[in-house]
């Protein structure tokens, strides 16, 4: 039988990465404080409150994306503590593990509010490497990483994850899911379920209309395009305010790709230099 393991808060990094490597998924218990998941959470109410649904054009785009959830980008501008999650130390040394062996400097990708309502269908299972056409000439490296922290308690009812451990090692063009290999990522508010690019996953239905929200933060390879246009949700003059770290996860600096075997870049050249000379003034960090 399927079986998502569950890790306690006060874990180390290399337990979790022990548990991913094996499963392809994992759940840190309690991974954010109570104190911090209430100042998100009233932080982002407003912006929850006036969301108006999103036409998503194509009918597949819908389908996956769903009729009955709110989903909002750019956190950062939402919410600032969310700046404390996307530079978490645990967080960053788990990237470390699996995304910088392939580019050096991995990026955030995606900053989301998945928050699942009454009525809402379950998402088809999918792998979220599958967006970046990489996947399909280089199979065998991750190209994206995947954190939702449930900020209400995930349930069996109300939409919590459907998840297939050890699917991030199938051939996903040969192999099919089947019911029994399906889990639930069962959590309580503040808890983290971790979900590698290469493990198929996937929203679950609500059936008792209490919402499921979730406060997504993917990362991806630095040389890769992000999900979600970072430049287009912030400002210069709030990058100002953000840590050196912060900046460079959203893109404000220059990508090179140096090992012993790969030199590649630069990548996001401001005036054929990195962005970093616009902030060479700030003494702050
Ligand atoms: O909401 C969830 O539990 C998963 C959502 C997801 O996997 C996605 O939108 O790519
Ligand atoms: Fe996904």
């Amino acid at each position: 039988m399927a079986k998502l393991t569950h890790l306690p808060s006060n874990c180390s990094t290399d337990d979790i990465i022990e548990i991913l490597e094996r499963d392809g998924a994992a759940i840190v218990d309690g991974f954010v404080s109570q104190a911090w998941l209430n100042d998100f959470n009233t932080a982002i109410q407003t912006s929850v409150d006036n969301y108006v649904p999103y036409d998503y054009g194509e009918p597949e785009a819908q389908d996956f994306l769903g009729y009955q959830t709110v989903r909002l980008n750019g956190l950062i501008s939402k919410a600032s503590n969310y700046i404390d999650l996307i530079s978490d130390e645990r967080l960053l040394s788990i990237m470390d593990h699996f995304l910088a062996p392939n580019c050096g400097q991995y990026r955030l990708n995606s900053s989301e509010i998945i928050e699942i309502h009454g009525g809402e269908t379950a998402q088809v299972l999918h792998w979220d490497d599958v967006i970046w056409p990489a996947h399909f000439w280089a199979p065998d490296r991750l190209l994206q990483f995947n954190v939702m922290v449930a900020a209400t308690d995930f349930t069996e009812s109300n939409g919590a994850t459907q998840v297939v451990p050890g699917s991030h090692k199938w051939d996903h063009t040969k192999r099919e899911v089947k019911p029994n290999e399906i889990v639930r990522a069962i959590m309580r508010a503040g808890s983290a379920v971790f979900i590698p690019g290469k493990t198929l996953h996937g929203g679950g239905s609500n059936t008792d209309g209490s919402k499921r929200r979730a406060i997504v933060a993917s990362y991806v390879l630095g040389w890769l395009r992000s999900q979600e246009n970072h430049f287009l949700h912030t400002t210069l003059e709030q990058a100002h305010g953000w840590p050196e770290r912060v900046r460079q996860l959203l893109g404000y600096d220059l990508y090179a790709h140096y090992d012993e075997n790969i030199e590649a870049g630069p990548l996001g050249y401001y005036e054929y230099g990195s962005p970093s000379v616009l902030f060479e003034t700030d003494t702050d960090d």
